[in-house]
């Protein structure tokens, strides 16, 4: 039997491998650009948000997506392949890590300008609303951002029109070498949010079946037009970026931190539950680790685009439609 924690353990250790695969990637010199930035440690949120979330809902992320979209159904493939700027990849090598997108699958962009894809849910929100589809869009970025004038602007559009739409913050305590504490002086997220109308909560817990139980009702009000904002409390267990040593933090600190696992206390609980045994999970982590090498290989196999792709895709060919009745309509005169 397929079980709830079953399939959340699963995208974790998906996330979790593809992650260590594209740092190896990195390492080989096969990657597009110099930066790439892990998730490895944030699993438990984009999990249990993802599996919220219905199939024509919509999200962007920050720079640190990968697992965002792994969550939602990305295909490694052609995620390795986009970020070691290949044909074959979402973008066409265009993008590369930080700059994956695919609007047919619900992944209208990630942004590598700290809260740059907060506003963007807000418009989808408004075309749902307008269009009356039952689709939500949520905006995931990090604890940066909770800093940014963006956030509040689009949290009090997002409640003043009510709006189908989550504002997800992956909080993992650090902006680059900044640690949160140094950077904000009220840690009461959740009191910004509900001061703007927003219905909001904070997960601080490794157990992502309770996680999801919590995240739930916020993801299910904010379709009928209640929005929300979600912090998801975790810890990014390497660097800011691949070649960052973190020398602003504590052996100890991070010691603790990566005791403090999702994935080793979901394993831990499939196996006390009797959902699944140690060697059903080797087999599991096993199948993963093959998709993962393939995603490898397929990206390294996959050929460069042409250079006269570079200036292709760049501008849309399409006639803006005047947008202005249509806002009417949503907020009136
Ligand atoms: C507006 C803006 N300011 C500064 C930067 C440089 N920068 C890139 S990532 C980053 C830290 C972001 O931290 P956070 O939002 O917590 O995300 P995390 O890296 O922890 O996932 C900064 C300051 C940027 N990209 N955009
Ligand atoms: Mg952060």
């Amino acid at each position: 039997m397929n079980t709830f924690l079953e399939d959340f353990y699963k995208t974790m250790k998906r996330i979790r491998t593809f992650e260590e695969r594209v740092s190896e990637l990195f390492i080989k010199g096969e990657t597009a650009g110099s930066m790439l930035h892990l998730s490895i440690g944030e699993e438990l949120g984009p999990t249990c948000i993802s599996k919220a979330m219905n199939d024509n809902d919509t999200f962007t992320t920050h720079h640190r997506g990968h697992g965002i979209f792994l969550a939602r159904g990305g295909d490694p493939n052609k995620m390795m392949a986009e970020i070691a700027g290949k044909k074959d990849g979402y973008c066409k090598g265009k993008g590369g890590s930080m700059h994956i997108a695919d609007m047919s699958v619900g992944h209208l962009g990630a942004n590598a300008i700290v809260g740059g894809g907060i506003p963007t849910v807000v418009g989808a929100g408004m075309s749902y609303k307008y269009f009356s589809k039952p689709s939500i869009s949520v905006a995931f970025f990090g604890d940066g951002a909770l800093q940014q004038g963006i956030l509040y602007e689009s949290m009090n559009m997002a409640a003043l029109w009510d709006l189908p739409v989550v504002f997800c913050c992956i909080n993992n305590q650090y902006g680059m070498g900044t640690k949160i504490d140094k950077a904000v002086a009220v840690k009461d997220f959740t009191g910004r949010a509900k001061s703007f109308g927003l219905n909001a909560c904070s997960v601080n817990t490794l157990d992502v079946e309770e996680a999801y139980y919590k995240i739930k009702p916020i993801i299910d009000d904010a379709r009928s037009g209640k929005p929300g904002f979600i912090e998801i409390e975790c810890y990014r267990f390497y660097g800011h970026a691949r070649m960052d040593k973190s020398p602003y933090r504590d052996i100890d600190e991070e010691k603790l931190y990566r005791e403090r696992d999702p994935i080793k206390f979901a394993k831990k609980k499939l196996i006390d539950k009797n959902i699944l045994s140690k060697d059903n999970i080797d087999k599991l982590d096993n199948e993963i680790s093959n998709e993962m090498d393939e995603a490898i290989s397929f990206a390294i196999n996959a050929s460069l685009n042409d250079t006269n792709e570079i200036f292709k895709d760049v501008y849309s060919n399409k006639n803006p439609e005047s947008i202005k009745t249509r806002i009417k309509k949503i907020i009136g005169n």
